[in-house]
């Protein structure tokens, strides 16, 4: 079913936006986001490994060629740091492991090194947003006092570590490095990492914390960092297994009616709520249930199992059984969206990719039944004529569409779900790791030598 939903979203993508980075599907044309600045064709790279896993040969033939041929970096264009790395250097760097396509390498080392004066700040810490053409960058003006974003300068570890691995030029991981040095250094208020830093002081900014957006995938990274480096990573090992050790003490809490939630902390007070992005965790702990210190392994897959429950229910909640952008444990209400500006889903793919750990870990066969009515909410409300919709009002009898097919919708939900009903040998974890925006990563492991080893 996947691969019919791949297709729909694949094929409506090519007749109408083709090149472009998004399609707007109830419009049947383009949609540009500006997190890309003018760099175009986000669907196609963020779709290439979702194609190939899928054994779509025929599209993966064109989506290559339209990077041979079209994927320009040399455009005058302020990107978002982030945004770019995890969808472009990620899905070019996943793209070349899997084919082993000379040009997806060539494209995204060429990239990589377009990213680097991001770093040129006085602590290393980099700008989140950069032009790619001068090289002068700058941070989001919303952002706490000029800072940088924990989730956006400490979700480049993994594409840099194999930047470096496969150009041979060791600066990309210097600078990761340096990032993880640059923590260490600081005090963390209760062990917790604040959302904001500045890159020039290179003292916090607001003492916001969330396993949610502005935090997510530091944390990941941590855990992911050390698993990619085959287990040899002890400094990413001991900031993860510390850091959930601080959230479990902080920030998870159980609900009167018995759900386990992750809060957002500020400033030591707790604000009783959890946003869709913040359900990866429930993934993310089982998936580092294995290292956990003093036999917690355990323990950490029964988190997975609650903060995956949880997420569910957040889904079984609404009208469409699809889950709101942010729900809350407060005023009375558990598991759902209380604020009009919060109800929406826009195809995200959290909630999938926690069931999916969940499954490989425990195989139990619950993860696949609650996959299984995902697809049957998308496919009753998100699918439309020209694609896949995301919806404004999850709790509403008739869908309002907002009319935008995101380019993760096609890397990460259709992936996962894919992989969630497949056998546990395709990408098995033992070799590979998801970058954030699900594209897999090779472990390179102790003695490998070589560089173009395939692990597929
Ligand atoms: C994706 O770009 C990535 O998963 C990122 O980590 C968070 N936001 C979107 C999906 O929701």
């Amino acid at each position: 079913v996947s691969l019919q939903m791949m297709k729909h979203a694949w094929d409506n993508y090519k007749r109408y936006a083709w090149g472009l980075n998004e399609l707007k599907p109830i419009s049947k044309q383009g949609h540009s986001s500006n997190l890309f600045g003018n760099i175009q064709g986000a669907t196609i790279v963020d779709a290439l490994d979702t194609l190939y896993i899928m054994e779509m040969k025929e599209e993966f033939k064109e989506a290559k060629e339209w990077v041979e041929k079209n994927l320009d970096f040399n455009v005058n264009a302020e990107i978002s740091v982030f945004e770019v790395n995890i969808r472009f250097v990620g899905g070019l760097l996943s793209a070349y492991y899997l084919s082993g396509e000379e040009v997806f390498r060539k494209k995204a080392v060429e990239l990589g090194e377009k990213l680097l004066p991001a770093f040129n700040t006085p602590t290393g810490i980099p700008w989140a947003l950069l032009n790619i053409k001068s090289g002068i960058g700058r941070n989001w003006p919303w952002a706490s006092g000029g800072s940088s974003i924990l989730a956006e300068f400490g979700t480049l570890h993994l594409e840099f570590v194999h930047l470096s691995h496969l150009s041979g030029n060791p600066v990309f991981a210097e600078k990761v490095m340096n990032i993880r040095k640059v923590l260490n250094r600081l005090d963390k208020p209760e062990g917790l990492y604040p959302n904001y830093l500045n890159p020039s002081s290179g003292q916090w900014g607001q003492h916001h914390v969330s396993i949610g957006g502005l935090g997510d995938s530091f944390y990941e990274y941590l855990l992911k960092a050390w698993l990619m480096s085959d287990k040899t990573d002890e400094d990413g090992k001991k900031m993860y297994y510390d850091a959930v050790q601080a959230i479990e003490t902080h920030l998870i809490r159980k609900s009167s009616g018995g759900l386990m939630y992750i809060a957002e902390w500020k400033g030591g007070l707790l604000e009783h709520k959890m946003g869709h992005l913040t359900c990866f965790a429930g993934g993310m702990f089982a998936l580092g249930a294995d290292g956990a210190p003093s036999d917690k392994t355990g323990h950490h897959i029964e988190l997975g199992a609650e903060i995956a429950r949880t997420c569910h229910e957040s889904y079984d909640r609404t009208r469409m059984k699809l889950g709101p952008e942010a729900f809350r444990f407060d005023g009375g209400v558990e598991a759902i969206a209380t604020r009009q500006n919060e109800k929406y889903y826009i195809l995200r793919p959290e909630v999938i990719e926690t069931y999916m750990y969940m499954w490989r870990l425990t195989h139990d066969p619950k993860y696949r039944d609650w996959g299984w009515e995902a697809v049957e909410a998308l496919e009753k409300h998100c699918r439309v004529d020209g694609g896949y919709s995301g919806i404004r009002d999850v709790y509403n009898n008739h869908e309002s569409h907002d009319d935008v097919q995101q380019s993760f919708f096609l890397s990460e939900t259709l992936k996962y779900l894919y992989l969630l009903f497949s056998e546990d040998d395709l990408l098995p974890f033992e070799h590979w790791v998801f970058n954030t925006e699900a594209h897999p990563l090779p472990v390179l492991h102790k003695d490998d030598g070589n560089k173009e080893e395939n692990q597929n």
